[in-house]
């Protein structure tokens, strides 16, 4: 194998020292031109007191250094040493004042980190390591400085320029060139820093803070997209209202920013008060965006706005404690959506991703633990086990004590650590000092890698009415550990008697029964027993409930076991939990029926719970759609050894056309009934939930093969004024053969080519066809005019939903789909390389498949990895998932 040029180095958590030179105040000034952007930067430096070192060395990638001066005095050639990553400057003084020039080139910028151009707009993306490709910076987070900026610009091409802050001042030169100076007065680390400038519409509102402040509140998008703007608007407001009473946290500037921009890496971006958004995640018209894109809208915006105090406030001192604020960030948007939401449909959705996407992560060549002790590309760690796994970590902590305790652990956690960069240690210790309970064996989920598995036996007593509870605890290695400690897992759990009611839970020991139905058992050893006493009859237990812990659960269950469970818990998570447990035994019992030959049929027990299921369908539409949504081929495939990509494709298939022939009539009637129902559109979890239900119970009238359903899709699609009905017609549409489809999409083409998120999705559905033919429409796809390879968005949607989401498709037999994934990789990386590691996330589990498989995934692997000139960030992905398979 070849490796890059250099071969990128490995950062440990066990190096860290402080920074040698801290930075009181920095001074930018910007003179914008996008092909050629010179950069001021002037910082007042002293020596850290902590360390000894007298040479000031600097980050900077991708820079033309202009000039150095130090106290005014210009540095000569020799002075100063330069690698394509530092700055070094030796014997400087104790204090000093830096100033450093830069030329930078943001339309070459195809990697969009740092300053580069995006249409018309000129903007920023720094976090992690984005903004020493702006100028010379000790760029990690535990430094922070105050920051005024001042940018100049055209005054015609740039009318609105941006940063964070506070407006200062401004003024226009005689030239036709005008200039603005912003001041954060807060600290900062670099990552925060932010800078937009381009012709926008803005569109503005207010809102006063609990001690009476008014703050201006301001969405930036390009002038065709005023009118979609309401939404975010909307949940910012009620994000801020939500963190002033929930965790009593008020914002701190006079103003608060978001802007738009349509070619960005990630979703957002929290830089302080200017946040920047990918426009995918905060535009929003009825027409144009579904249920779902309204949902992500306002949790993502949620999400950044409540980095301003996890995260901005109190920030991160490395990039090792990166879930310090995105795991707490992650769960306070969560506890957000389920505020204004539902919050067992949040919690199901919340559940599904981590269980489909970190717990493939945890088992795969790339597992690391939420504080990962080293890394070579820090942009490779924004994974799903830092964010998701990170989440319920800190959720696990307001689990154990309790919701009073975990908010005087956050205030004091706030308090002591204002205005400074902390680890993850910093902020359990505050949870403990809050609240003197002890956390340090549950610091173990910050360290050790892997999803635990517990399992469970159980033993009643009828005489002595004792029921007793044996859990036992282990969890597989990982590449980076193979030795795992008990972690401190909280059990949720309750009883039921036979008639499904909750009976009463007193454990051994104690005087009296527990208050309420569900208690929270500590599970720390390798294995422990609960004992109940007073339990008068055979109890059925409901365990793990809203899944307390981030675990597996090796229960034995029967399948009346789970259908008793699935009728009668009175807690929903659990309820739609057993649902699934259902559904996956009995699609594992089709597979292997096929591989006997056997005639397939659905078991009984399941077609009842299903019949139950849509008896009320009223009551509660949101979760009912829920419990009617089989689990995923790919979560299937994770539940088999190896995957069996093709009989789990027909199996499911099977089981939905066979409930959908069995059960045509309610869906039919309920479909009816909800359509017409139907009112102009309204983002709310009534109607989302309503739309829901009928979109659910359509995917299921079209897979029972009956051509009248194609015309009711049709009719949806003719009568939709909203995105979400249209797009679901849409998406069915997909799946089939025929002039019909191709019409369908050659009209939703012609109707929104104007609009890049509808084209983004007109993508997507195409990407995701069951059809066989759907590689080759997918390569056609890649050369239509509304295709680019350097638009993240256009990527994700083609490449990236094809490869993680039509498992049919991607691991066709002949190996096509992964000398696809191979080639884009390869193309990719050389504009963008954090797109390109992304992307080769779809090989994550490629070992869970068949012989024949795991050798076309090897050879596209060492395709990739024998390429020259690798980005840091493909070569680690690559080089870890290939030595996995040693
Ligand atoms: C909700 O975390 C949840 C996660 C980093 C970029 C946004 O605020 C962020 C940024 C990545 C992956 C996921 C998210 C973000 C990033 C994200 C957004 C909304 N600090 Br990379
Ligand atoms: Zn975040």
């Amino acid at each position: 194998m070849t490796s890059p040029v250099t071969t990128p180095k490995e950062t440990f958590l066990a190096d860290y020292k402080q920074p040698d030179f801290l930075i009181d105040n920095v001074n930018l000034h910007f003179d914008l031109d996008p092909q050629h952007t010179k950069v001021i930067s002037t910082l007042s430096v002293h020596k850290n007191p902590n360390t000894e070192t007298a040479d000031c060395v600097l980050d900077g990638e991708q820079l033309e250094l202009v000039s150095v001066k130090i106290n005014g005095r210009l540095l000569q050639g020799n002075e100063y040493l330069r690698t394509d990553k530092q700055l070094l400057i030796s014997a400087v003084p104790e204090q000093f004042d830096l100033e450093i020039v830069t030329i930078i080139h943001p339309d070459k910028n195809t990697a969009l980190e740092g300053l580069y151009y995006s249409g018309s707009l000129l903007c920023t993306q720094c976090e992690a390591e984005g903004f020493r490709r702006i100028t010379y910076y000790p760029d990690r987070p535990d430094v922070m400085a105050v920051f005024t900026v001042t940018i100049a610009a055209d005054k015609a091409a740039w009318p609105i320029m941006l940063a964070n802050g506070n407006l200062a001042e401004q003024g226009v030169f005689e030239d036709g060139r005008h200039w603005v100076r912003w001041h954060d007065p807060h600290p900062k680390p670099s990552y925060l820093f932010a800078l937009v400038a381009g012709d926008l519409y803005v569109q503005q509102d207010s809102f006063t803070t609990m001690s009476g402040r008014e703050v201006k509140l301001e969405i930036f998008v390009d002038h065709e997209n005023s009118h979609k703007c309401d939404h975010a608007l909307m949940s910012l407001k009620q994000a801020m209202l939500w963190d002033e009473k929930t965790y009593g946290r008020e914002y701190d500037l006079d103003v608060f920013m978001i802007v738009a921009v349509n070619d960005f890496n990630m979703g957002a971006m929290e830089n302080k008060g200017l946040n920047i958004f990918n426009a995918a995640c905060v535009l929003a018209s009825p027409e144009t965006a579904t249920d779902n894109d309204y949902y992500t809208i306002q949790s993502i915006v949620g999400h950044e706005y409540f980095h301003n105090w996890s995260g901005n406030r109190v920030t991160c001192r490395d990039w090792f404690q990166l879930s310090l604020k995105e795991g707490f960030t992650v769960l306070r948007d969560q506890q957000f959506s389920s505020d204004l939401n539902s919050a067992a449909v949040q919690r199901i959705a919340d559940v599904n991703q981590l269980r489909s996407m970190q717990f493939a992560e945890d088992a795969g060549p790339m597992a690391h633990p939420v504080r990962p002790a080293s890394f070579i590309e820090i942009s490779n760690f924004y994974t799903v086990t830092i964010y998701e796994k990170g989440a319920e970590v800190v959720g696990m902590i307001k689990t154990i004590v309790g919701a009073e305790g975990f908010r005087k652990g956050t205030d004091l956690y706030f308090k002591r650590h204002d205005g400074q960069a902390v680890t993850t240690d910093d902020f359990v210790t505050a949870i403990e000092d809050a609240t003197k309970v002890d956390l340090t064996q549950f610091r173990r989920w910050y360290s050790q890698a892997g999803t635990p598995v517990v399992a469970v036996k159980t033993h009643y007593d009828h005489a002595k009415e004792v029921f007793s509870l044996t859990l036992s605890q282990t969890c597989p290695a990982t590449p980076d550990q193979a030795e795992k400690q008990p972690f401190h897992i909280p059990v949720a759990l309750g009883l039921l008697d036979a008639d499904g009611n909750a009976m009463p839970l007193q454990l051994k020991g104690e005087n009296l029964a527990a208050l309420s139905n569900t208690i929270v058992l500590s599970l720390t050893e390798a294995e422990q027993t609960f004992t109940f006493v007073n339990v008068e009859s055979s109890p059925v237990p409901s365990l793990l409930r809203g899944f307390s812990a981030p675990v597996r659960l090796d229960a034995i269950r029967t399948s009346s076991e789970l259908a008793f469970l699935m009728a009668n818990d009175s807690d929903s998570f659990n309820r739609w939990d057993a649902g699934q447990q259902l559904f996956i035994n009995v699609l594992l019992g089709l597979v292997s029926a096929m591989k006997k030959d056997v005639e397939l049929a659905v078991p009984h027990i399941l077609v009842e719970q299903i019949e139950s299921v849509l008896e009320d369908a009223d009551t509660d539409p949101a979760l009912v759609a829920k419990m009617l949504s089989i689990p995923s081929e790919n979560y299937l495939a994770a539940q088999m050894q190896p995957a069996d990509v093709d009989a789990i494709h027909r199996a499911r298939e099977f089981l939905k056309t066979t409930l959908a022939k069995k059960f045509k009539k309610q869906f039919s009637a309920i479909y009816q009934y909800l359509n017409e129902q139907k009112k102009a559109y309204a983002f709310n979890a009534d109607d989302m939930a309503k739309r829901s239900l009928k979109n659910t119970c359509l995917s299921f009238l079209m897979a029972s093969n009956d051509p009248m359903q194609t015309q009711r899709c049709l009719k949806q699609m003719k009568d939709a004024d909203n995105m979400t009905d249209l797009l679901a017609g849409l998406s069915l549409m997909a799946d089939q053969k025929g002039p019909e489809a191709e019409h369908a999409l050659r009209a939703f083409y012609e109707q929104w080519q104007h609009d890049r998120q509808v084209v983004d999705k007109w993508l997507t559905v195409q990407a995701l066809s069951k059809q066989s033919d759907t590689l080759l429409r997918v390569k056609g796809l890649m050369k239509h005019p509304a295709f680019s390879m350097k638009n993240p968005n256009n990527v994700r949607a083609v490449i990236g939903q094809f490869c993680r989401n039509n498992p049919i498709n991607f691991h066709a037999k002949d190996g096509s789909g992964y000398a696809f994934l191979a080639e884009q990789i390869i193309v990719l990386d050389k504009l963008n390389p954090q797109v390109a590691s992304r992307q080769l996330g779809a090989f994550n589990s490629w070992q869970q498949y068949d012989a024949d498989r795991q050798a076309m995934i090897k050879k596209a692997l060492n395709n990739i990895a024998s390429q020259k000139g690798l980005s840091p960030d493909v070569y680690e992905v690559v080089t870890k998932y290939l030595a996995a398979g040693e």
